[in-house]
């Protein structure tokens, strides 16, 4: 049986990458700023309807440099349902994490319930658009403004997601995008942080280039970033055919709605019709009266060669570095907790063909036990 994995990378053909790897190749320029880079850059900026772009290497570099541009410092308010480079970049930067709750429908950080946890040494909201659905912006961006806090958006899952005005990724003080092999858009290891003006680039262009302005100017301890020439040349590919792999992922995505809307003790998040959605991943909820739990479901499909994955469970405030802290006690995270220990994501990538998807379904039907 073929194995089924929860996604499988986009890749550009190699007719397409050939004459740029031989152009690559005769320049001999392989990276810190290269044409490549530059193109890349531009054509993102383009392409998500946004001023300034700053790529690096993977998106969790994007963040510990993000937090460093706007001099975040003291205590964040963050959500605990997130892959674990979300809270990592904040221990990196010698942060102190505040865990506030989930909301039930949205998965990501409840607003309703931020501002019970801001202390005089909160300085910025780290808010994750979990499996590309949008956070409550307008919400949490009052919550900024009122309390003179930054607002910064893990974007990771976020890419080609827009709303009413336009890309998700302008919302906040900067938002980061991942360009990581598993991501709808990638260019193998890759991220980029989204800037809202000139100056702002520039600073986290510094950053990410160990902090050199020029060849003699040093101005922070920065850190090396930089996404190289091959991997820009790849994007630039991939970005070409974006809108395919999309429009490819939505119908793997409405064939599985058909499929599952009706299966008893599975619940299916409802897209919002005022988003024009990324299909990044397909979550369902396994509740109690489905015919087995999530952890049994997830190693049933396991014996089909189906590899669901259990996004994000264990959450990141049970992991050793994190539990000791007060806010990230379960009592204080119930929904994070439950949703934990519910949610399955299903394989979805824009070649998942019908027969293997109906695979799928008929083992999460509970044929084969
Ligand atoms: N913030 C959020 C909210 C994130 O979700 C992430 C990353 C980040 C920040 C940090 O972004 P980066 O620094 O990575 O740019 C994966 C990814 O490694 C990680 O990027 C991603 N989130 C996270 C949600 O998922 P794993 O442990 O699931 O990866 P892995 O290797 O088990 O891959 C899953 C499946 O994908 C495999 O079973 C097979 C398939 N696969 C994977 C790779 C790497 C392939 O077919 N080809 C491949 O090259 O973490």
């Amino acid at each position: 049986m073929t194995p089924l994995y929860v996604t499988r990378p986009q890749l550009p053909s190699l007719e397409d990458l050939q004459p740029l790897l031989e152009d690559i190749w005769s320049s001999r320029v392989l990276t810190n700023g290269g044409k490549y880079h530059q193109r890349f850059e531009a054509a993102l900026a383009e392409h998500l309807g946004v001023q300034h772009v700053s790529l690096f290497t993977n998106a969790t570099i994007a963040l510990v440099t993000a937090l460093q541009a706007l001099r975040i410092t003291g205590e964040v308010i963050t959500t605990p349902y997130s892959f674990v480079a979300t809270a990592h970049s904040l221990l990196w930067n010698g942060i102190r994490p505040i865990f506030v709750d989930i909301d039930e429908q949205s998965l990501n950080i409840d607003p309703a319930k931020i501002e019970a946890a801001i202390t005089p040494q909160t300085t910025a909201i780290l808010a994750v658009h979990c499996y590309g659905r949008p956070c409550n912006v307008e919400a949490l961006q009052k919550i900024a403004d009122t309390y003179g806090l930054k607002l910064i958006y893990d974007a990771a899952h976020a890419f080609g997601v827009c709303d009413a005005g336009g890309s998700l990724l302008r919302h906040g003080d900067l938002s980061i995008v991942s360009f990581h092999a598993t991501k709808v858009m990638n260019t193998f290891e890759g991220g980029a942080i989204i800037c809202p003006d000139r100056k702002s680039k520039e600073r986290i262009d510094h950053l990410k280039n160990f902090g050199f302005v020029d060849e003699v100017t040093v101005v922070a301890p920065g850190i090396n970033g930089k996404m190289n020439e091959l991997q820009s040349a790849i994007g630039i590919l991939q970005l070409d055919k974006i809108g395919d792999a999309i429009s490819a992922r939505q119908r793997v995505s409405a064939r599985y709605r058909e499929e599952l809307s009706t299966v008893p003790g599975l619940r299916l998040l409802e897209d919002d019709p005022a988003i024009t959605a990324n299909y990044a991943y397909f979550p369902v909820l396994v509740e109690r009266d489905f015919w087995c739990g999530r952890d049994e479901l997830y190693e049933h499909l396991k014996r089909s060669a189906v590899f669901a994955r259990r996004y994000f469970f264990p959450l990141i405030t049970t992991f050793p570095m994190y539990r000791g802290i007060s806010s990230a006690a379960s009592s204080n995270l119930p929904v994070a907790t439950r949703k934990a220990d519910q949610i399955l994501c299903l394989p979805l990538y824009p070649e998942l063909s019908t027969i293997d998807q109906d695979r799928v379904v008929s083992a999460l039907k509970g044929r084969g036990k």
